[in-house]
């Protein structure tokens, strides 16, 4: 986690002719994010790709399958006043937490949020138009889509769960 971004800013550097593209979930996205600042100093052009589910989506997978839902620090719109047992991801929660757009733009870098895959090609083509700057396209998706494989807690590799 947090490696991406960073890794991207070298990518580019090192091969400015060429399109380069990092992918990250919402929380991995914010464990470097103030390498925004190099990049917008270095006037690097690259796509920051955000998967927004609003959770520490990989950990929260393994509490909501092996733990019946009992969600501990993996919710990224979680405050302290949310009922203690909450198992509804979409009730009165925050709507952007931290809202990535304005999170970009106070860098100075170029952001935009998608919440519907008619607007991908757009979005693509917003990046591209940025030739000095960073562009964050934040997608918003399922908030508890799960992905395979996985190991469960205290299990070898033997035991990988294939299939969700
Ligand atoms: C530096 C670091 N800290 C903690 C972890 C453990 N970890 C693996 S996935 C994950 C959550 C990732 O959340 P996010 O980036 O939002 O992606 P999602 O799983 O929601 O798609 C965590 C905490 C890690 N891999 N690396
Ligand atoms: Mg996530």
């Amino acid at each position: 986690m947090g490696y991406g971004f960073p890794a991207a800013i070298g990518a580019k550097l090192g091969n400015p002719d060429a399109d380069v593209f990092a992918i990250s979930g919402d929380g991995g996205m914010q464990m470097n994010i103030q390498e925004f600042a190099t990049a917008v100093a270095l006037e690097i052009p690259l796509t920051l790709i955000v998967l927004n589910n609003g959770y520490l989506g990989n950990v929260r997978q393994w509490q909501q399958m092996l733990f019946d839902r009992r969600y501990s620090c993996t919710c990224l719109t979680y405050r302290r006043s949310c009922q203690h047992n909450c198992m509804d991801p979409n009730k009165k929660c925050p709507k952007y937490s931290p809202d990535f757009v304005k999170l970009a733009e106070s860098y100075d870098a170029y952001g935009m949020r998608i919440t519907d895959e008619k607007d991908i090609p757009k979005a693509f083509e917003f990046a591209r138009s940025h030739k000095n700057a960073p562009t964050l396209l934040e997608f918003i998706i399922e908030r508890e889509a799960n992905v395979a494989p996985m190991v469960p807690v205290g299990n070898s590799l033997d035991n990988m769960i294939m299939e969700i």
